[in-house]
C-alpha cells in the first residue's frame, strides 16, 4: 500500500479532502478522501498529513506534521478547528449589515494567540451611510498598530489589488460574520475558486456538509512569477460566535497587545482589571490610552475561560 505525504484541504466536519504532495513529479493535484483513525488524528485545513493509500482516491491518516500553528474556537464542551500552518488572518467586517466588535475583537485575540498576523478588511466602503460609525469602531484598532484595509471589493478594484500585494507567499485564512463579502472577495482574488470547490465537492459523496466547510484555495500565479508556492486563502464558513474557552489568563493577558507594557503593575498579581483597586488598566482607560470596550472584552473572556474550567472539572 502506498504511503505519502497530503495537504489537507477541505474539512467537513470529520471528512477530510486531501491533495497529494508530489515529492518526485508522481500525480501531485491527486484528491483523495481522507479518513481519521478514531480521535486521535482530528485534521485542520492546512495540516500537512502522512496517509496510506486504502483504495482508489481513498486514504487514512497516519500522522499529522507538527503545525505551525492551529487556528480554532471553543466552548467548555468542544472545539472547532478552522485552520492551521497559516501566516495571517484576514478579519473581513463590512459598512453594512453592521459588524459586532465583540466578534472583531475575539478574531484578533485568537490571531495573537496563535502567533498569526490579523489584517483587518473594511469591506462595502461604497456604502457611506455607516462609512463614519464603522471606522469609529476600527479606532482602537488603528491606534494599535493592527492594519486596516478599507476596501469595495465588488466596486473599487484597486482596492483588492492593493490587499494581493500583502497575499503573495502566505497562507491567508478569511473569517467573518456571514454577508461581510469573505466569498465576493475570495472569488475577486481567485478567477477559479468556483472551479476549485466543485472539484472538491465532485470527491464527496453529495456535498452535504458543504455549509461548515474550510477549503484551501491557491492563489493565481502572477505573470512572472517563478515556479513554486504563490500563495493561498483559507475560506471558513462565516460565524456568529467565536469561543476562546480554551484560552488561560496568561494568554489571555498576553493577547491584548496593549495591555503587555502594563503587565504585572497592577497591585494584585491576578488582577481582573475590573474594581481592584491599584489597577493600572483601568487608569489606563481613564486616561482614555486603552479602549473601555477591549477591557470588557478581555473580562468576558476571562470569565469564559474560568466557567470552562468550572465546567470541565465537574466533568472528570
Ligand atoms: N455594496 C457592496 N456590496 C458588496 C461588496 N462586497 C460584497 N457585497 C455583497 O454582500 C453580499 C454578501 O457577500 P458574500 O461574499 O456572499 O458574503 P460572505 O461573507 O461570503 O457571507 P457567508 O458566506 O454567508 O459567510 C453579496 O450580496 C455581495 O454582492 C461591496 O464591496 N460593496
Ligand atoms: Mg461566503
Ligand atoms: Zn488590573
Amino acid at each position: 500500500m502506498k504511503s505519502f505525504k497530503a495537504l489537507l484541504v477541505a474539512s467537513y466536519g470529520r471528512h477530510y479532502l486531501a491533495r497529494m504532495i508530489g515529492a518526485d513529479g508522481g500525480d501531485a493535484k491527486a484528491l483523495y478522501q481522507v479518513t481519521s483513525r478514531g480521535k486521535q488524528h482530528l485534521g485542520a485545513v492546512g495540516d500537512v498529513l502522512e496517509v496510506t493509500e486504502t483504495g482508489p482516491e481513498q486514504a487514512v491518516i497516519d500522522a499529522i506534521s507538527s503545525r505551525k500553528n492551529l487556528l480554532y474556537r471553543s466552548d467548555a464542551y468542544k472545539s472547532k478547528s478552522i485552520a492551521s500552518n497559516v501566516d495571517q488572518i484576514l478579519i473581513v467586517l463590512a459598512t453594512e449589515p453592521g459588524f459586532s466588535p465583540d466578534l472583531l475583537g475575539r478574531a484578533v485575540v485568537a490571531a495573537e494567540t496563535a502567533d498569526i498576523i490579523p489584517r483587518i478588511i473594511l469591506n462595502k466602503c461604497d456604502l457611506p451611510n455607516k462609512l463614519p460609525a464603522a471606522r469609529k469602531m476600527l479606532e482602537p484598532y488603528i491606534a494599535m498598530g493592527y492594519p486596516v484595509h478599507e476596501m469595495s471589493v465588488k466596486h473599487d478594484p484597486a482596492s483588492v489589488q492593493e490587499l494581493a500585494q500583502h497575499l503573495y507567499g502566505k497562507v491567508s485564512v478569511l473569517v467573518g460574520q456571514s454577508g461581510m463579502g469573505k466569498s465576493t472577495l475570495l472569488n475577486a482574488l481567485i478567477p477559479d475558486a468556483v472551479a476549485q470547490t466543485q472539484e472538491h465537492s465532485k470527491k464527496l459523496d453529495s456535498g452535504k456538509h458543504t455549509t461548515t466547510a474550510c477549503r484551501y484555495y491557491d492563489l493565481p500565479a502572477r505573470v512572472g512569477d517563478a515556479s513554486g508556492f504563490v500563495g493561498a486563502m483559507i475560506d471558513s464558513p462565516g460565524f456568529q460566535e467565536f469561543g476562546l474557552a480554551h484560552l488561560s489568563e496568561s494568554e489571555l493577558q498576553h493577547a491584548f497587545i496593549e495591555f503587555r507594557p502594563l503587565l504585572g503593575q497592577c497591585k494584585f498579581h491576578n488582577c481582573s482589571h475590573g474594581d481592584e483597586p491599584g489597577c493600572v488598566i483601568r487608569a489606563a482607560v481613564n486616561t482614555g490610552t486603552i479602549s473601555a470596550q477591549r477591557v470588557d472584552l478581555f473580562r468576558q473572556l476571562r470569565h469564559e475561560s474560568h466557567n470552562a474550567d468550572t465546567i470541565q472539572a465537574r466533568l472528570k
